[in-house]
């Protein structure tokens, strides 16, 4: 400190630079793809995890965190935009466009929503997204704005999103074994992706990562190793063993292996004391093996029971975080990861759209448990809900209520004496229920849709500045719009393999040659690539 100090006026560059890294920490936020709330040890389940419980004894763990919905991409939109996902009109996973279109939601999120990355990029962070995204983009949803509009100046992704690896996606589908990058590798390619983001960017940017790998969602694919000598054949375990628990405890042995490695990584690039790290899951487990990934919470995956949003959380911060606490009463929302963040990098919040979520940080980083000083609301699938929960909830101190949009199915719980929901004390608790009922049916019919049908007459964020391609599908000529100076798009298909190599600053292709199908765009410029898809009919 005091050399620093001693050094600042003659070196002003090289100490602004290092000033900035120190008041503002790499943020990695590791999202885990349906892990339950007792999927590690030190979160009281059966299963092995050490390299996850060394990083939960280094750091704070929480026992009342919550997802904002209990499925994947409202959960994702929570995280992104800091607001209750329903506002932007995503309320369960996204799918077809017919799908979407049944369950009331749109085919992506609105990339004129607050985003996180973006904000904190405008705060000077480098920022990427690696692993999956699943909030637009996919199936026959070929419309999604480019993860680069949502502030991301780097990303590598799945079949869910708009811009697939084509590491990842040999065929039209999440994964396939003739994929370059196996399913079982994919956590490492991801772990791989982020250590060397940092250390492309150490001692120049502070960087936000997401790190959202497809483990441990099913199907649990691994490796077969049939000698046993450590080494695997190459192939898949079998279709009809990818849901057994055997297979799960696999998958997320080797999640638990790369997550070490990537802490590791970290240790040895110097980056440790400057990197916060958070860890948890976009909802609950599926299948949750008779309670034992819930630690007998109720429900999983797809339910508003404590066993589809309450998750595993560990925040990580050597020298600001002190190690071995554990924090069982505070409730924490995913909601509310966007104003923390903020708070603890000293960026300013955006002001069109006020967040949902509250600044945690000094419970975050410390420990002291604080009151939530508002409730926490959920709305999922208005039709497609699992028929198991209803679909709205609220949490108001440790009371939590359950009510359909219909007024219908009210069920009560004290989160204190009854937190496995085993009792619904709606009917003895007349003046709990009557406050609460009508609370969360009036919160529903102010957020739902909120925002769907949002536009913004504002020039939106670099749109454009990564590339547009249209019409899609496309006839005969593709016609590319970027704001790049200096570029070239080819045309590969979904092996990944160049079939219209680029020319400079080509802005019209013609692929009346290419057979009708699924095809790559990728656009090189600046020494990145850039990656859409696009359909030939
Ligand atoms: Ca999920
Ligand atoms: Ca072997």
């Amino acid at each position: 400190m005091n050399q620093s100090k001693w050094i600042l006026p003659f070196l002003i560059g090289a100490n602004a630079t290092n000033a900035v890294a120190a008041e503002k920490p790499n943020v990695i936020l590791i999202y885990i793809d349906d892990m339950g709330f007792a999927d590690l040890t030190s979160f009281g389940g059966p299963y092995q995890t050490p390299n996850l419980d060394k990083l939960a004894k280094d750091g704070i763990r929480f026992a009342q965190y919550y997802s904002a919905c209990p499925i994947s991409s409202p959960s994702r939109v929570a995280v992104t935009t800091g607001m209750y996902p329903t506002r932007w009109g995503i309320n369960t996973f996204l799918q077809t466009r017919n799908g979407n279109a049944n369950a009331e939601q749109n085919d992506f999120l609105n990339n004129a929503a607050p985003s996180l990355a973006r904000t904190l990029k405008q705060n000077g962070y480098a920022t990427a997204h690696f692993g999956k995204w699943h909030m637009g983009g996919g199936r026959d949803v070929y419309n999604a704005p480019s993860i680069a509009t949502y502030g991301f100046d780097e990303f590598s992704s799945t079949y869910e999103s708009p811009n697939p690896d084509p590491k990842l996606t040999s065929t039209n589908w999440i994964w396939a074994n003739s994929d370059e990058v196996k399913r079982w590798d994919r956590t490492a390619y991801f772990v791989d992706k982020t250590l060397d983001f940092l250390s492309r960017n150490k001692g120049n940017k502070s960087c936000y990562i997401n790190l959202w790998p497809d483990d441990v969602h099913t199907p649990f694919v691994f490796n077969v190793d049939s000698d046993g000598d450590g080494v695997g054949d190459g192939n898949p375990n079998p279709s009809n063993t990818r849901e057994l628990e055997s297979s799960f405890t696999i998958v997320l042995t080797e999640l638990d292996k790369q997550i070490g490695r990537l802490i590791q990584g970290i240790k040895d690039l110097g980056l440790e004391e400057e990197t916060l790290i958070l860890f948890t899951s976009d909802n609950g487990p599926n299948p949750r093996y008779s309670g034992k990934r819930t630690l007998n919470l109720r429900g999983q995956k797809s339910q508003l029971y404590e066993g589809g949003i309450r998750l595993p959380f560990i925040a990580h911060w050597p020298g600001k975080i002190a190690p071995n606490q554990y924090n069982s009463q505070s409730v924490l929302c995913s909601v509310d990861l966007f104003p923390t963040l903020c708070s603890i990098t000293g960026t300013p919040l955006p002001n069109d759209f006020q967040l949902d979520g509250l600044d945690r940080s000094s419970i975050l980083l410390g420990g002291v448990h604080e009151e939530r000083p508002q409730p926490l609301f959920w709305q999922f699938g208005k039709f497609l809900a699992d028929p198991k929960s209803p679909h709205i909830a609220v949490r108001d101190g440790d009371w939590k209520l359950l009510v359909d949009v219909d007024g219908g199915r009210t069920e009560l719980y004290n989160m204190k004496t009854d937190f496995l929901e085993t009792t619904n004390v709606a009917s003895a608790n007349p003046e709990v229920t009557s406050r609460l009922k009508p609370m969360a049916l009036q919160w529903f019919g102010q957020a739902y849709r909120q925002y769907a049908d949002w536009t913004s007459d504002v020039e939106q964020i670099s749109v454009s500045q990564v590339m547009r391609v249209f019409p899609n599908p496309v006839g005969e000529m593709l016609n590319i719009h970027t704001a790049f100076q200096t570029y070239k798009v080819s045309v590969l298909n979904l092996s990944g393999e160049t079939i219209i190599p680029g020319k400079q600053q080509e802005s019209k292709i013609d692929v009346s040659a290419l057979n009708k199908g699924i095809y790559f765009l990728m656009l090189e410029s600046e020494n990145k690539k850039y990656y859409s898809k696009f359909i030939k009919e």
